[in-house]
């Protein structure tokens, strides 16, 4: 069933039976102190504004039987999945695959590199892990959502300009339809984040729908409010049977 969400540049129609929430990289490395984030100079704090609204999308979405995927971004322990001109970014001492408070900064297996408590994800929810930026990029994604039928991703998670952007535009040049959850996005920078939802929206939603977790929310319990009861079988159905 179609509901209207309202969303810039205009309302988007979405079917949540074909849809998917799409959680990116919501990690100890990016949020918490210590981690990646902070090493690049970033001020961590600015990204805990997703934090709720996440979660209640979160709640919403597997109350609604939703689809949700997580992602995080990092490398093999022996960063043999890095290229050099991404390891060798920032100062030496903070780099990727060198040792933080958290464990190895960015290197999968190493708490950092896992996803903050309050989101954790059930054992029926992919999480993929990721090398780039994009979500797409060297990863069964696409494959996971075409499988499952899935034509439109609800997409939060940070940052709004950096992983969340690059998986908003490899999402649809693939043909999805990306509703990006404007609040449940942050940045460490908050005027990129304003631009980077502007970005998406602009031009006719160049490359996607820009909308808040409560429209989501609210459009959801619309849907299953007016989803049609399960046929009651009549007297005679059920002496003929
Ligand atoms: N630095 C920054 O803003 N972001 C990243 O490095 N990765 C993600 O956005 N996940």
């Amino acid at each position: 069933m179609q509901c209207q969400v309202p969303a810039q540049p205009e309302p988007l129609a979405v079917d949540f039976r074909r849809s998917a929430l799409l959680i990116i990289d919501m990690q100890r490395d990016f949020l918490e102190p210590h981690g990646f984030g902070a090493a690049l100079g970033n001020d961590v704090s600015l990204l805990g504004r997703a934090v709720a609204p996440c979660k209640a999308m979160l709640e919403g979405a597997r109350a609604a039987g939703i689809l949700v995927l997580h992602t995080r971004e990092g490398h093999r322990p022996d960063l043999s999945d890095a290229p050099k001109t991404k390891i060798e970014r920032g100062a030496p001492e903070r780099r990727i695959g060198v040792a933080g408070p958290m464990g190895r900064i960015l290197v999968r297996g190493e708490a950092g590199h896992g996803i903050i408590a309050d989101l954790q994800p059930l054992p029926s929810e992919p999480v993929i892990d990721k090398p780039g930026k994009g979500a797409f990029y060297q990863t069964d994604l696409e494959l996971l959502l075409r499988n499952r039928g899935i034509d439109t991703l609800l997409i939060a998670g940070v940052t709004t300009e950096v992983c969340v952007h690059s998986t908003v535009r490899e999402a649809n040049d693939r043909g999805f339809r990306c509703l990006v959850l404007g609040d449940a996005c942050a940045s460490y920078h908050p005027e990129f984040h304003e631009v980077g939802l502007r970005m998406i929206a602009a031009q006719g939603a160049i490359f996607g729908w820009v909308t808040t977790t409560e429209a989501v929310l609210a459009a959801l319990s619309d849907s299953q409010a007016a989803r049609p009861a399960a046929p009651v079988e009549t007297v005679a159905e059920v002496e003929s049977a």
